[in-house]
């Protein structure tokens, strides 16, 4: 049996070798990838956001639990396939300016990276005169906009008014996400999709683009 409880408590403890130690070893005892991330590491994210919240976490080991996830997602990388792949797509995954969150954008870059497309992960705290530039650089033909505090919602309209501004609206197909969005913001800001997690957010794109 998988032992994912370990893997929360490692995280929330911000015991970064130990955290390691226990991936790799789930991984020989040939534990799916999605599973350990799934069930391990993400769902001992949201313990220790819980706790951030309630000020039993404060931000630097907030931060050290995020580095040593985003090690382990790391080395899952390479076994989160997502099927059939869609190649020649080109992808900016970006968190919109005023957030600078990004295990989740980094996730959902990966899977759709897995699922054939040219993604050009664009960072944090990316302001929409950025992501014009970028998407006329990049050529691209889907932008991913991702941000986790409801602070900066807005930013993420303002982001696709600066794309519809610089006249680039029908190039593009906008897919948004993180924690606080919903399929009704999607609609209400203008975006062609939401996705709740990384791998709706790669199947969504498939169908974007098909
Ligand atoms: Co912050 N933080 N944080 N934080 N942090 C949250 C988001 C919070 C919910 C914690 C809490 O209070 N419970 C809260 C936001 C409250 C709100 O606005 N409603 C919060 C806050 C308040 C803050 C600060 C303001 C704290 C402060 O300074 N007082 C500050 C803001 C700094 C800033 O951005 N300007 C801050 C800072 C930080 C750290 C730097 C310490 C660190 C980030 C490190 C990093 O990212 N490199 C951090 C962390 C780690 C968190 C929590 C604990 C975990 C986030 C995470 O990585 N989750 C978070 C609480 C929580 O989420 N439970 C919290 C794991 C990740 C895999 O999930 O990012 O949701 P997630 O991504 C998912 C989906 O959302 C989706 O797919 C992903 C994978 O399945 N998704 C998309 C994401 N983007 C998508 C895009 C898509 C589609 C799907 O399409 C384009």
């Amino acid at each position: 049996m998988p032992d994912f409880n370990a893997i929360q408590d490692a995280l929330v403890h911000c015991d970064k070798d130990k955290l390691l130690g226990l991936v790799n070893s789930e991984l020989a005892r040939e534990t799916l990838a999605a599973d350990i991330l799934n069930q391990g590491l993400i769902a001992g994210m949201d313990i220790v956001g819980g706790k951030m919240e309630n000020g039993d976490m404060f931000i630097p080991e907030v931060l050290m639990s995020a580095q040593a996830m985003g090690e382990c997602v790391a080395i899952l990388k390479p076994l989160l396939g997502e099927g059939e792949s869609v190649g020649g797509s080109n992808v900016i995954i970006g968190t919109v300016k005023g957030d600078l969150h990004d295990i989740g954008k980094n996730l959902v870059g990966m899977m759709l990276e897995s699922a054939g497309m040219t993604v050009h992960n664009i960072g944090v705290d990316i302001g929409p005169e950025d992501f014009v530039t970028q998407i006329k650089e990049k050529d691209a033909r889907i932008v991913c906009l991702s941000t986790l505090l409801t602070t900066t919602m807005p930013m993420m309209k303002q982001t696709i008014d600066a794309i519809v501004e610089a006249g680039l609206r029908d190039q593009v197909k906008i897919m948004v996400g993180g924690a606080p969005v919903t399929q009704a913001f999607a609609d209400e800001i203008g975006a062609d999709g939401f996705a709740p997690d990384a791998g709706s957010a790669s199947r969504l794109a498939k169908t974007l683009v098909n």
